[in-house]
């Protein structure tokens, strides 16, 4: 399906205006005093995981548009991250949820990730929707439920989770609760804290010693009057009552309206509790719109702080991934659209020169702070991301090649119309 020598021809094609690009820019950086071969490097290196729901096409509660050759089995998922890997050589990584994806032969499943250079992200655990097989319901919560029997079962699978994500390989498990009340009065809120605290204490004494915990939050929805972790303040508390290994997740679509996330980012990073982000765009709510397509001042903004704390604080080793529902577009190219806004983010924030942004600071020369940053963002870094990519053995334009190599219509060809995705 992926061939190698189209892909080549193809680069050709673009090759000679890339070089000009490339030159230009190269240029301008150089005389900035910035070190192209460093900035190749840590771009690069960058790798961004698919999570394996995101490969289908997602949908609203009113309904779903499939496009066609969706992968129907975590072997089909792991093929198409390949797929998106070799083009972009920044999506070497898939995590798995539990149970949409639960390996049945993990040697397996691990040689054909291996062999498309991908790795286990962080696993995921689902106490959102309710299990076949259970007796128990999460209607009323998981972690939080008032029911001793439904919370020991969301902390068994919980476990059961990371037990997987060993045989892969994994490094994090990460927790999103879709508990809370939706009527004031139907819950309490200290009691439903605590509850979960302590199921939560279960799950973290499950963890290998080398692993994460990763806990997101997020403001409303599917409950509406109040969830049990809404903000980064509660997510905080409880990964500080935890320990060591519980970290804040940032999924950037589960704040209220204009909140500041770039402050967010510090503030963890600060207290080296920041762990991971689930990276989309959103004009309203948790749109899971692509990364970068409404917002990407704020995703640059983002970055700004990303690239400080991980200069200038000891917080951990952060896990990258995308988090978006592909609702109109095909999957494929949306996620190869989304890794390269966070790219294009990030290369911009590696520009900015932070000892004349923090001299600014200190005379609160206000005016010269904002033009650093805007110089910066206002910089066409897309050469230097093709050109990391490029030197990669990936695609010059990525999203141009999938295209061109016909990749949609091959995978319906092989998979046919119908085929359909695990996932919301
Ligand atoms: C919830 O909105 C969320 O962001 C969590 O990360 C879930 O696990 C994911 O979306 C899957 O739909
Ligand atoms: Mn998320």
């Amino acid at each position: 399906m992926f061939d190698r020598k189209k892909l080549k021809s193809l680069n050709e094609v673009m090759l000679l205006e890339h070089q000009r690009d490339w030159d230009f820019l190269v240029k301008k950086l150089i005389q900035k005093g910035l070190d192209t071969d460093t900035l190749l490097d840590q771009i690069g290196a960058f790798q961004i995981a698919i999570p394996s729901w995101a490969l289908g096409t997602g949908g609203t509660r009113f309904g779903r548009f499939p496009q066609g050759g969706e992968p129907s089995t975590l072997e089909d998922k792991i093929k198409d991250v390949g797929i998106i890997h070799a083009l972009n050589q920044s999506s070497g990584a898939i995590s798995l949820h539990i149970p949409w994806d639960i390996p049945k032969n993990y040697k397996a499943i691990e040689n054909l990730a291996n062999g498309l250079d991908i790795k286990f992200d962080a696993v995921n655990s689902n106490t959102f929707q309710d299990q076949i097989d259970s007796n128990h319901s999460y209607k009323f919560g998981s972690l939080c439920h008032v029911d001793v029997g439904v919370r020991k079962e969301a902390i068994r699978h919980n476990k059961e989770v990371i037990d997987h994500g060993i045989q892969l390989g994994s490094k994090a498990l990460t927790v999103w609760l879709a508990d809370g009340s939706s009527f004031a009065g139907q819950h309490s809120f200290r009691g439903a804290f605590q509850r979960t605290l302590e199921s939560l204490e279960e799950i973290y004494d499950h963890l290998p010693s080398d692993w994460k915990l990763l806990i997101e939050y997020k403001p409303f929805e599917p409950n509406f009057y109040s969830m049990v972790i809404p903000d980064w303040g509660t997510s905080h508390l409880l990964a500080s009552k935890l320990g060591d290994q519980a970290t804040t997740l940032v999924d950037l679509g589960h704040h209220l309206p204009n909140t500041n996330i770039e402050q967010i980012v510090a503030l963890l990073m600060h207290l080296n509790k920041l762990g991971g982000f689930h990276f989309n765009d959103s004009k309203y709510g948790d749109d899971d719109l692509t990364v970068g397509a409404i917002k990407p001042y704020q995703l640059f903004l983002i970055f700004c702080e990303l690239v400080q704390g991980m200069r200038e604080t000891s917080n951990p080793e952060l896990s990258w991934m995308i988090d978006a529902s592909h609702n109109l577009k095909d999957p494929m190219e949306d996620l190869l659209q989304s890794v390269e806004s966070i790219k294009i983010a990030y290369a911009r924030a590696l520009l900015v020169d932070y000892d004349r942004l923090k001299a600014t600071q200190s005379q609160n020369d206000v005016a010269a702070a904002q033009s650093i940053l805007q110089e910066a963002f206002r910089i066409d870094v897309r050469p230097l991301v093709k050109e990391s990519i490029y030197r990669r053995g990936g695609a010059i334009d990525a999203l141009g090649a999938y295209r061109s190599l016909d990749i949609r219509n091959q995978l319906m060809a092989a998979r046919g119309h119908d085929s359909k995705s695990t996932g919301l």
